[in-house]
């Protein structure tokens, strides 16, 4: 590929675009790590997810024009968003357009979601204007994006970035400290649209070396992140590793870090816990990687990583997403004494969808690590079931073995503990759910993931029927007849699916539109 040479650059912007406020590790990694190397470089952050929404461009206008540096690098967290759950309005609306029975709530659903979508529309739009802003005011500049948006989308997202730019796809701290020494070696995976407006592509051919990711130093951070301070009272992303070897049918984090597990240095990791514990009085700590915890080596890297944080005396209390494979009675007292504040995992009470998700794990193995953890040290920890209910595969029977054990789960912890989370696969590209789909031809080969129609945004969320409309009366019915601040809304929506299953009227209506279903699917496959 041909990139067109330059030299070392001496200063960076870097513009973490609008998202709902979540501490922005991604960028604070890469700064961090450019740092490291080339200290001499001067870096700000701006943070555009904590400037009122009338003031953004204004601000960036600003700090461009007083700044002008060499390097304008934007970070890109979400783009495709809908993934709407209980605390996400979306998912009422979806609900009630689809399956309220009130003309009321469906009018009003078809209201809401057009502010929905409008700002999703917009929001991207405005995101595509800060690119052109960046240009515009700094002809010579070269621009960057980055982010786990854009490492998804990185093809739909150059074609419409302004001439100069480098699309990051996948980690960042290799490619940004290319690019700011002149992008004349460059490293990593990226798509690059060059003066011309021509695009090219470079696979990453080299491994990036995790180890090299030495605790962030804060003090830097502190120094060129004005914002940084505003997050420490909330959770705070520290990454452990990157990488999963799993392929769970509807999820596209491999394909985001890699199928490889890299690890950093535990002792690393529990220091850069330990500096924000103890010197910025941080609380709570969320280990963002794809899985915290799932294969045998990376279990034996979690209990590193909490050996160190018990024997620095942290207190903090953390969570992340955890697979309970490989878990032993001592991981498990570790992991409560060091803070483990909620065990977050994806659940379904079958073995037949957890083989058609391919989940790779066994049901019995994991209800047996739930009794491991619930022997050694669980008090009052919140147990947080992710259930993606009516995946491909889903039946009647195989709901209400996930109700059973979600029963044996509420009476091991007490069910004020335990929160099934309701939300439905969100269709990703390249995942196998999307192949099986398009296969069916439930979705066009040719179906656009980013489009903004409605109608197949509505259809990238997979609940079809009939158990779609049993599960969305279900949750709100759940909606409309308890008390939000005593009840939750999961254990609720389960609670009355359960009544409805053992309806005959019910049973009767949902093999009926079954059997055509089966047929059809059959036909398309
Ligand atoms: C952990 C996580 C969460 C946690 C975050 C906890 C926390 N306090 O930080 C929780 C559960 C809260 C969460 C919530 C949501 N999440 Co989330 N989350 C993730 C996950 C697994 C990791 C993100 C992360 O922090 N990684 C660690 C950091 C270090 O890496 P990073 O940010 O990717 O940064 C690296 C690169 O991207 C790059 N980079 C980043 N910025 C820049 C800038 C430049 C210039 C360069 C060169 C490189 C670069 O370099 C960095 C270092 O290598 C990703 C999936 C994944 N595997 O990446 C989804 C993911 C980001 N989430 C996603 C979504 C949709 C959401 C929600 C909207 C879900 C929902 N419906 O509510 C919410 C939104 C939250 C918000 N406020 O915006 C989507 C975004 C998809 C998209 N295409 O838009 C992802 C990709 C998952 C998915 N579905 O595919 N999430
Ligand atoms: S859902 Fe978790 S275990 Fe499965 S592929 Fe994704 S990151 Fe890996």
């Amino acid at each position: 590929m041909e990139v067109r040479l330059s030299t070392a650059a001496r200063s960076v912007l870097y513009v973490r675009l609008p998202c709902w406020k979540i501490y922005p590790g991604g960028v604070v990694y890469v700064a961090d790590y450019v740092y490291k190397q080339r200290p001499e470089v001067a870096q700000h952050i701006l943070d555009l997810a904590v400037v009122a929404p009338a003031d953004r461009k204004r601000v960036l206008t600003e700090r461009l024009e007083r700044q002008r540096p060499d390097i304008v690098a934007f970070s890109w967290r979400n783009m495709q968003s809908f993934g709407p759950h209980p605390e996400d309005d979306a998912l009422d609306v979806v609900m009630n357009f689809d399956h309220s029975p009130s003309w009321h709530h469906r009018l009003k659903a078809a209201k809401d979601a057009v502010a929905i979508i409008h700002n999703y529309v917009a929001s991207r739009m405005r995101n595509f204007g800060y690119f052109r802003l960046a240009r515009k005011l700094l002809p010579a500049a070269r621009i960057v994006v980055g982010g786990t948006a854009v490492s998804i989308f990185a093809k739909h997202v150059v074609a419409k970035c302004p001439a100069d730019t480098v699309v990051v796809v996948g980690e960042g701290e290799d490619a940004m400290l290319s690019i700011v020494d002149g992008f004349t070696v460059p490293a990593g995976e990226f798509f690059y649209k060059d003066r011309t407006g021509t695009v090219s592509h470079r696979a990453r051919g080299e491994i990036f070396n995790l180890a090299k990711l030495t605790a962030v130093d804060f003090a830097y951070i502190d120094a060129i992140f004005p914002d940084f301070r505003g997050y420490l009272d909330g959770d705070i992303g520290v990454h452990t590793k990157r990488g999963c070897p799993f392929q769970c049918h509807f999820c596209l984090y491999n394909q985001i870090e890699g199928h490889r597990q890299r690890y950093r240095d535990p002792a690393e990791v529990a220091k850069e816990v330990e500096t924000l514990n103890k010197q910025y009085g941080v609380k709570r700590i969320w280990f963002t990687d794809a899985q915290f915890c799932s294969t045998r080596k990376s279990t034996e890297h979690v209990e590193q990583i909490l050996d160190e944080m018990l024997a620095r005396q942290t207190d903090v209390s953390w969570s992340g997403y955890l697979r309970l494979n490989y878990l032993t009675p001592a991981l498990a007292r570790k992991m409560w004494a060091s803070g483990m504040c909620s065990v977050d995992l994806s659940f379904t009470g079958s073995q037949e969808m957890i083989d058609s998700l391919t989940l790779g794990y066994k049901l019995d193995q994991q209800m047996a690590a739930f009794d491991v953890l619930k022997a050694n040290g669980h008090t009052d920890q919140q147990i947080k079931l992710y259930m993606p209910l009516n995946a491909p595969g889903e039946t009647l029977q195989t709901l209400q073995m996930t109700i059973d054990r979600i029963n044996e789960l509420y009476s091991m912890f007490g069910r004020d503990r335990v929160l099934p989370f309701i939300f439905f696969i969100g269709i990703q590209p390249g995942t196998p759910v999307e192949r099986l789909l398009i296969k069916r031809g439930y979705l066009n080969a040719d179906y656009n993931p980013l489009t903004f129609n409605p109608f197949q945004i509505k259809r990238l969320l997979y609940n079809p029927p009939p158990l779609g409309r049993i599960i969305a009366r279900a949750y709100l019915e759940a909606v409309a007849t308890i008390d939000q601040r005593s009840e939750y809304i999961g254990r609720a929506t389960m609670d009355i699916l359960e009544r409805e299953l053992a309806s005959p009227e019910v049973l009767a209506s949902a093999r009926a539109h079954a059997a055509p279903l089966m047929v059809a699917q059959e036909r398309c496959a």
